[in-house]
């Protein structure tokens, strides 16, 4: 009986701690931490060229974030179509050709249909490409009044007019601040978006959207080691690859995967998994994106878990609370892009993604990068403010919040110039 009260305490304790979880925002209070070598193997040899990089230490790094972090993709799909639905050689105002291609994947006997949109630059042969998910629907990055509305559930957000989980006319434009489409299309770059709540609504309910397509006829969950909804969001990335990569009019060398905060998170892992990306631009992705899990500062991986249940495999519950048990951190993650550019970006006021977490990581994912002969974060001091750094690796802190602006996508084409031009 006295075992029973007080394991009941202790259980409301914790529920208690977990509902009232405070960030912490104190570098004096970040614990110590040993950092894992991304050049040392878990059975500790070291690596010192890229092939032995390449043979060793980046499988058993995959397969570690696949089975504990992001989780397993459950096998292929059985059939993949796509069809230009819409398309016009004079959208934007006359600057850029749109194309609506509808993609349709088949498995078990089930279907799920995503619209890619696209806009490409006219008079460009063959463009590079920015490619990234939406938060609300692909209608609510431009007023351009052909983009097709989702009809895909979709979280709620009265500041862009989204309600009863239902996107309308209401939102078409709402979010142009977000995507500098026309920047991207004058500097020479097309742009490809997809709402990501076609892949998988994001809601803690794994029965639907993709993963149901991997179910045998019993199941409702994915298994232990198997992905979450950021895994979904990342896969269904290369699967329109599929499609980008024969496009034509698109240079599939040059094919840059972009994400904002969690769909950053899917981002980097698309990047990791898929080595037809070219580039990967991380924007404001936080914890279990850039920023190191080990530091603790703001999101931390047992808060994430819990207001996110659904989004990491199972697996990564086990270090709530336990990040000293982690074998990795998210430097790795970065690393394994190398040689392949790479852009973390922060903002001053987003203090829950951990800036510094961000940069640390693009820093101590540097040596791999050196390996290659390509140049990361020279320094761990942070730069000032909107004072980027350019390398292979770069990052940037700009003023304001958690947020995309103009100011991100200024730096971001200035560096794809400077890359892949
Ligand atoms: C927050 C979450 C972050 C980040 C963010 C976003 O609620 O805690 O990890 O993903 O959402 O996606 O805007």
């Amino acid at each position: 009986m006295k075992t029973y009260v007080l394991s009941a305490c202790l259980l409301f304790a914790i529920q208690t701690m977990n509902a009232q979880f405070v960030a912490n925002y104190d570098e004096s209070k970040v614990p110590e931490f040993d950092l894992p070598d991304p050049l040392t193997t878990f059975s500790n040899n070291i690596i010192g060229t890229s092939a032995s990089w390449a043979e060793q230490r980046r499988p058993e790094l995959i397969n570690f974030f696949e089975s504990q972090v992001f989780g397993k993709v459950p096998g292929t799909i059985d059939s993949i179509d796509f069809e230009v639905i819409e398309e016009s050689n004079s959208a934007l105002g006359g600057i850029a050709n749109r194309k609506q291609i509808k993609v349709t994947l088949r498995k078990n006997g089930k279907t799920l249909s995503y619209l890619i949109l696209l806009y490409l630059p006219i008079n460009i042969a063959k463009a590079p490409l920015f490619l990234g998910y939406n938060f609300h629907g692909n209608h609510t990055v431009s007023n351009d009044p052909d983009i097709i509305i989702s009809k895909a559930w979709s979280l709620n957000n009265e500041s862009i007019s989204i309600t009863n989980h239902t996107l309308t006319e209401k939102s078409r434009g709402m979010r142009s601040n977000r995507w500098a489409i026309n920047k991207m299309i004058e500097a020479g770059y097309g742009l490809a978006t997809i709402y990501y709540g076609e892949i998988d609504p994001d809601k803690n309910d794994l029965t639907d959207g993709l993963h149901s397509l991997f179910y045998n006829s019993h199941q409702k969950r994915p298994a232990q080691d198997e992905w979450g909804a950021i895994g979904a969001w990342a896969w269904a990335l290369s699967r329109t690859m599929d499609y980008l990569e024969n496009n034509s009019e698109v240079d599939k060398s040059k094919i840059i995967v972009f994400g904002h905060s969690r769909l950053g998170k899917a981002a980097l892992w698309a990047g990791v998994m898929d080595e037809r990306f070219a580039g990967v631009i991380s924007n404001d992705s936080g914890c279990g994106g850039a920023a190191l899990s080990k530091r603790r500062f703001g999101e931390t991986i047992a808060q994430i878990n819990e207001s996110f249940p659904y989004w990491f495999s199972e697996n990564f519950k086990k270090y709530n609370n336990a990040e000293e048990e982690l074998p990795v951190d998210q430097h790795e993650l970065l690393a394994l892009i190398a040689p392949r550019p790479l852009y973390v970006a922060s903002a001053k006021e987003d203090e829950w993604a951990d800036p510094k977490g961000e940069f640390l990581s693009a820093y101590y994912a540097t040596p791999v990068y050196s390996l290659f002969g390509k140049a990361g974060i020279p320094a761990i001091e942070m730069p000032p403010v909107n004072s980027p750094i350019h390398n292979t690796v770069a990052y940037h802190i700009r003023s304001g919040k958690h947020d995309v602006t103009e100011y991100d996508w200024e730096q971001y084409i200035k560096w794809a110039d400077e890359q892949f031009h």
